[in-house]
């Protein structure tokens, strides 16, 4: 068989009225056939849009067979088009079917007709042949970008601490756990708590953007049993300042996606979100808000679901929920000094969700055993995490966003599962 050209000249979008008369070639997928006899019309669509070419003569026999959806290179010479979606056309003068698509396909990827998301996620590669999901992943890619950029032009150096470990890093529920040559017990990181408080010893001030994993066993939009996380320590900041540096970091990521990502933002149907200012609630105060509207909570309580659905209509948007009881935070969190109940802990909401939480922690050792212990946790288990506060641990605060929800709110989608490629959950784990 002669050889394919496979390599394309032009993007579908870059097929305009600058380049008629001249000959280019298109790769993509055929969209749409339309046999009017002695030629046919056929739309193509690659990842950055959808141009038009038609077929006659002997190419005609191949693109009316090609089921569509198939792979394909088109070459031809732009001419005027009078069609009215289209300002030019492509008069084909090689159109080559490099894969055919099977028929029919399991979801239909130009989104006219509607599958249910887990039909969706069965067939997620396809699913992002359609324009929307491709730009919910376009978006996630330059949310990554933003961030990266943010921490790091704020002194931040970027980690990779391992998945795979020995102990807890949040204390023991919602661990997976699997053998680990002979007889040793391992378990896929929860988040990277202890290393990235470790690293405070000699790298100041670090950042972290890694999967990680939690045998979560809830059925709701905004869990998952692997997700995408943004951490970050930092040394000789208190919490209020790493409060500083999250608002920083979500304003600018929600301010460039509007500033330079309108066409994807529009593709994925999100609206402008508010991030000029960030309220700062104490615990205390979102009690006595409960209180005004009839749901009583003692001091103590976690936020229920309704409890945070409550605050969220009363603060639409983002909003810190900060202060809260000692008892109610991981091991590691710092109490107030002013008020033994409370600890130097936040979390941001957007309404209802949870997006990130942190604090400044405890950097004694003596007070860091102690607290394992009260905790019910073993301090042996976490002696090698303990042994580097001794080594002139600093004074430090940190967070982690989950960056999976962040996304889920910055491109509007409902479910988590929406904004993650290939999903984990209790009850997913193919494709
Ligand atoms: P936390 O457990 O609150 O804190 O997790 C931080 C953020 O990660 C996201 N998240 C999840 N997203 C999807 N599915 C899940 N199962 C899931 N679990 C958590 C949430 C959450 O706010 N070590 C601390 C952070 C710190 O103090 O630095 C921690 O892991 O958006």
């Amino acid at each position: 068989m002669a050889l394919k050209n496979i390599k394309r000249t032009h993007y579908a979008f870059q097929v305009n009225d600058t380049l008629v008369g001249q000959q280019v070639r298109v790769g993509g997928w055929i969209e749409d056939i339309r046999d009017i006899g002695k030629l046919a019309f056929v739309t193509i669509r690659d990842v950055t849009g959808i141009c038009q070419v038609i077929v006659t003569g002997g190419n005609l026999q191949s693109a009316l067979q090609a089921p569509r959806q198939s792979a394909v290179t088109v070459t031809g010479i732009v001419q005027e088009s009078k069609a009215r979606d289209f300002p030019v056309e492509v008069k084909v003068s090689e159109f080559t079917v490099l894969t055919e698509a099977l028929h029919p396909l399991p979801i239909d990827p130009t989104g006219r007709v509607e599958s249910a998301i887990d039909k969706r996620l069965d067939a997620r590669a396809l699913d992002l042949r359609n324009p929307k999901i491709a730009a919910i992943f376009r978006l996630r890619s330059v949310g990554l970008k933003i961030i990266r950029h943010a921490l790091s032009s704020q002194g931040f150096i970027e980690v990779n601490t391992p998945k795979i470990i020995g102990s807890a890093s949040e204390g023991g529920a919602n661990l997976f756990g699997f053998g680990y040559f002979g007889n040793r017990k391992a378990y896929l990181a929860q988040s990277p708590q202890l290393y990235k408080e470790q690293l405070m010893v000699g790298l100041d001030k670090v950042f972290e953007i890694g999967p990680y994993f939690r045998a979560e066993n809830s059925h709701t939009v905004r869990h998952l049993s692997e997700f995408t996380s943004v951490d970050i320590e930092a040394a000789f900041l208190d919490y209020e300042d790493v409060m500083d540096i999250l608002e920083k970091v979500v304003r600018k990521v929600a301010i460039e996606f509007h500033e330079s990502y309108e066409p994807d933002l529009q593709a994925v149907g999100a609206k402008e979100i508010s991030v000029a200012k960030i309220d700062r609630l104490t615990y205390e105060q979102c009690l006595e808000e409960l209180a005004n509207e009839g749901e009583k909570l003692e001091f103590g309580d976690d936020l229920s679901d309704s409890a945070l659905r409550k605050l969220g209509s009363l603060h639409p948007g983002f909003y810190f929920i900060m202060d809260w009881p000692l008892k109610l935070k991981p091991f590691y969190i710092h109490g107030k000094e002013d008020d033994r109940r409370l600890s130097k802990s936040f979390d941001l909401q957007y309404n209802y969700l949870e997006l990130a939480s942190g604090g400044r922690r405890l950097h004694e050792p003596a007070k860091l055993r102690t607290r394992l212990a009260e905790q019910g946790l073993n301090p042996a288990t976490f002696q090698d995490h303990v042994r580097a506060f001794e080594w002139g641990m600093p004074p430090h605060s940190g967070w982690g966003l989950g960056f999976d929800r962040l996304m889920m709110v910055l491109t509007g989608e409902q479910n988590v599962r929406e904004v993650v490629l290939y999903p984990r959950d209790t009850e997913r784990l193919t494709p």
